[in-house]
């Protein structure tokens, strides 16, 4: 997959699973948080100040984590406020790389690959970077560094941050509903968003068998919820959803067939595929959903998974209302 060493890219890491066969996320490394006034946020240096025009997001449509930063940056109305790169949606032996042919640019530096951002940043303290090379990256303009490249974090921070100079947007993160949206977040990372991977990446049958059967324990959960809620954590829609809707638009076209996570498709869901279609239908939520490039990303050649590189048809599924 590749990882980078002292500030320098090594191509071939040779490390796709653990040796019991489960296959585990990397910790993220840069926790800094933008903040009204440049205060520290939770983790990391101070001096983040929320202002217009200072950060850049770096996403790849494909990767759901940088899907969830987009549709942070989108119902917080930051659009104008936040700019953004997006990268080839495919993974090289520089693992994610712009594509100036076909639209992919880094509209910041003219860089030829993510790792160069990382690179260029080091680690704030004067040292160059060691570890993986992820989307999404949050930048900042103003001091040359990043913020964070970890989305959870990002999506937190772009909910509260730029409440001072941006239009409203919902409150996602609600005094009165944190209980439910910390319980649903937890439960949904481990068995569902990070739970596909589990099972597409797992070595083993007892690792996929495990990762396979919380996957659909967590959709069962979801639809329940979905019964007798029209959001995860209520009846307003919250960071929650925003956490969950990359995995449910990427199910059916991409982890069903190529994470072999096919016991039931989200269509089948009879509470979660509606509300998957209403989140879909929000202004502008369907510009950052890209079926075909989820379609043809999870299924590209993968000695492991997919030797041959073809990709399925279909499936042919309508997202509208
Ligand atoms: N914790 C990170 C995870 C991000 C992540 O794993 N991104 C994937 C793409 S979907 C990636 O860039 N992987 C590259 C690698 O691990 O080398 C987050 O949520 O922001």
């Amino acid at each position: 997959m590749g990882v980078m060493i002292d500030g320098v890219w090594r191509a071939d890491d040779g490390i796709e699973a653990d040796p019991d066969g489960e296959w585990r996320r990397a910790v993220s490394s840069y926790r800094h948080w933008i903040t009204p006034d440049g205060a520290a946020g939770p983790t990391g240096d101070a001096g983040f100040a929320a202002e217009s025009d200072r950060y850049h997001l770096y996403v790849a449509w494909n990767c759901p984590w940088a899907h969830r930063a987009l549709l942070a940056r989108l119902v917080k109305n930051l659009e104008g406020l936040i700019s953004i790169s997006v990268a080839a949606p495919k993974r090289t032996d520089q693992g994610w790389v712009f594509d100036l042919a076909n639209g992919y640019v880094d509209r910041l530096f003219g860089a030829d690959a993510i790792h160069q951002i990382y690179t260029r940043s080091g680690r704030g303290d004067g040292k160059a970077y060691t570890g993986r090379v992820t989307v999404p990256v949050l930048w900042d303009k103003r001091m040359g560094r990043i913020v964070s490249n970890e989305s959870a974090d990002i999506v937190r921070m772009f909910n509260t941050a730029f409440a001072a100079i941006a239009p409203a947007g919902p409150e996602l993160y609600p005094e009165d509903r944190r209980d439910a949206i910390d319980a649903w977040n937890d439960r949904i990372y481990r068995t569902l968003n990070n739970g596909v991977y589990r099972a597409g990446f797992a070595s083993s049958q007892a690792a996929y068998d495990v990762a396979a059967a919380e996957v659909f324990e967590t959709l069962d959960a979801l639809d329940a919820q979905l019964a007798e809620t029209a959001y995860l954590a209520g009846d307003a829609l919250s960071e929650a959803d925003l956490r969950l809707f990359p995995t449910l638009a990427r199910f059916d076209v991409a982890y069903y067939s190529a994470f072999k996570c096919n016991k039931r498709r989200l269509i089948d869901y009879p509470h979660l595929w509606p509300y998957a279609k209403r989140l879909y239908a929000l202004p502008g939520v369907a510009d950052t959903v890209h079926f075909d490039i989820y379609r043809r990303g999870y299924h590209s050649k993968s000695a492991n998974r997919n030797p041959t590189g073809v990709t399925p048809v279909g499936p042919d599924i309508s997202w509208a209302p």
